[in-house]
């Protein structure tokens, strides 16, 4: 069977959110996902439209933490309009970014993990979880539609 072939053979979703940008986390961040040893096949810089952050959350619309969470993702809390986003393939591309990225809550993750190590959850009661990881595959495909261009993901 070919690669692609393979249904373990992902790609997945991450965005290095703008905390995680202010707080100058991009290299630790990289370096730990590299231990997955996946591929990089997009990466780009950009601002987030309301529109976008709306659309990527859509799922979790009516959560009272909702508007919120709109304001952190475009970068409006932290004065840093803009995320990286990137996508990894590989085997298991999506459990493995998840397991490094950790819990959603940054109390309740893995204290060496991503979100373990440098998140936080402030006053006003969002997660700043310094990094998104798609977390299937049905959520990984729609995501990375809606970050990227085809012609930008070099497979
Ligand atoms: P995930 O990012 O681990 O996939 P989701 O449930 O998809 O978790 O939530 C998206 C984002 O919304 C989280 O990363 C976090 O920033 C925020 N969030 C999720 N649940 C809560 C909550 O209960 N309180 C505050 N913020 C939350
Ligand atoms: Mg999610």
């Amino acid at each position: 069977m070919s690669k692609k072939n393979d249904s373990s053979f992902q790609q997945t979703l991450v965005l290095i959110k703008p905390d995680g940008l202010k707080k100058s986390l991009t290299g630790n961040i990289l370096t730990r996902l590299s231990e997955t040893k996946l591929n990089i096949v997009g990466a780009r810089v950009t601002k987030v439209s309301r529109k976008l952050a709306e659309n990527h959350y859509y799922h979790l619309r009516e959560k009272p933490f909702y508007p919120e969470l709109i304001l952190y993702l475009q970068g409006k809390i932290h004065k840093k309009e803009k995320i990286l986003a990137l996508v990894y393939e590989g085997k298991n591309a999506i459990k493995k970014v998840r397991q490094i990225a950790g819990a959603t809550n940054p109390e309740e993750a893995t204290p060496t993990s991503i979100r373990g190590s440098y998140g936080r959850i402030t006053t006003k009661g969002v997660y700043e979880n310094v990094i998104h990881a798609s977390s299937n595959e049905k959520e990984a495909q729609r995501e990375i539609k809606l970050w990227f261009k085809p012609n930008e993901i070099i497979s």
